[in-house]
């Protein structure tokens, strides 16, 4: 039988680059995407419009395509979350709990994509472990804890296959920055090809775990394929690749674009970013899936100028 594919949140930053791979990957017409956005009239496949709090939306496209997988990427961010704390809640949980409750009627394999926003300042920020202390200060982040506990409870109650990556920052050119505090580390980029000047809204020394969309994508189809006996973290797994500071990265770009220019003005912003971890232990997924990363700070930089200069036609 052949996989039916559902994608939430999928005109977001991780839908817009995990979905080609999925329809390469299965056939266009396996994949379903789902938006609350005005859906975009160019759109390259099966794409549906539709709010994740609402339960028949999703019971309906689940009757007519009885889904194989789901990817649950449908998400305020922290940023925003903190500037609508209330609809955060609503969107982030309830939608996880029907996409868990609908996937559990039909045997659906689910992703959900959680965060290092579970981590908080009573977390060990160095070399991050697996197992260690949740106490977000944001209200996504106590989402994605939450989140993260459902899952393992679906799991352990209803034998749901229910997999997970907390991703780091992820740094990519198909979708604009959209309302995250490591957003700062995509904007950049669009600020050096366009203005070679940029107000960076994070201190130069702040240090975050980062990965290339690449990576990410590539990790999170290695999780989903890997062997359910291998799978030994139902709450989340860490994901991580590499870490750097605003700083490094302004001089990385700066070896490009010689006379590109940084100012570091933080904002309510700098608080989250100073909860989160420095480096990541990911281990787990190493040994569990074989996860490994394949883009460095150097190698995404040039890859990130590159397709964004032909993106902005610069
Ligand atoms: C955010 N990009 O900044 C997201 C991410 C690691 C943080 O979840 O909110």
């Amino acid at each position: 039988m052949s996989e039916k594919i559902l994608v939430t949140g999928a005109l977001g930053q991780i839908g817009s680059d995990l979905i080609p791979k999925l329809q390469k990957k299965y056939g266009k017409e396996n994949i379903i995407s789902l938006d609350y956005n005005e859906l975009p009239d160019d759109y390259d496949g099966i794409l549906k419009k539709g709010d994740v709090r609402d339960k028949k939306i999703l019971e309906d496209l689940w009757k007519e395509y009885k889904f194989t997988k789901v990817y649950h990427l449908a998400s305020l961010l922290s940023a925003t979350g903190e500037k609508h704390p209330d609809l955060a809640w609503d969107v982030n949980m309830t939608g996880l709990k029907h996409v868990l409750d609908i996937s559990k009627e039909y045997d659906t394999q689910v992703f959900w994509a959680s965060s290092i926003a579970v981590f908080g300042s009573t977390t060990p920020l160095d070399n991050t472990p697996q197992h260690t202390i949740l106490e977000p200060v944001t209200i996504y982040g106590v989402t994605k804890v939450s989140g993260e506990l459902l899952c393992q409870y679906y799991h352990e109650k209803y034998g749901l296959d229910v997999r997970s990556i907390r991703y780091p920052g992820l740094i990519s050119w198909k979708q604009e920055p959209g309302g995250g505090t490591t957003d700062y580390a995509v904007d950049i980029f669009y600020k050096a090809i366009e203005e070679e000047e940029y107000t960076c809204f994070v201190k130069e020394d702040t240090k975050l775990p980062m990965m290339y969309m690449e990576d990410a994508i590539r990790g999170t189809l290695m999780l989903m394929d890997a062997d359910e006996e291998d799978i030994n973290v139902r709450t989340s797994y860490n994901h991580s690749a590499l870490s750097f500071t605003a700083k490094e990265l302004e001089d990385e770009i700066k070896k490009h674009i010689p006379d590109f220019e940084v100012k570091y003005e933080p904002d309510e912003r700098q608080k989250t970013a100073d909860s989160w971890p420095n480096t990541i232990d990911d281990s787990a997924a190493r040994e569990d899936w074989g996860w490994e990363h394949e883009y460095d700070l150097e190698r995404m930089t040039e890859v990130m100028l590159e397709n964004l200069r032909k993106k902005l036609s610069k």
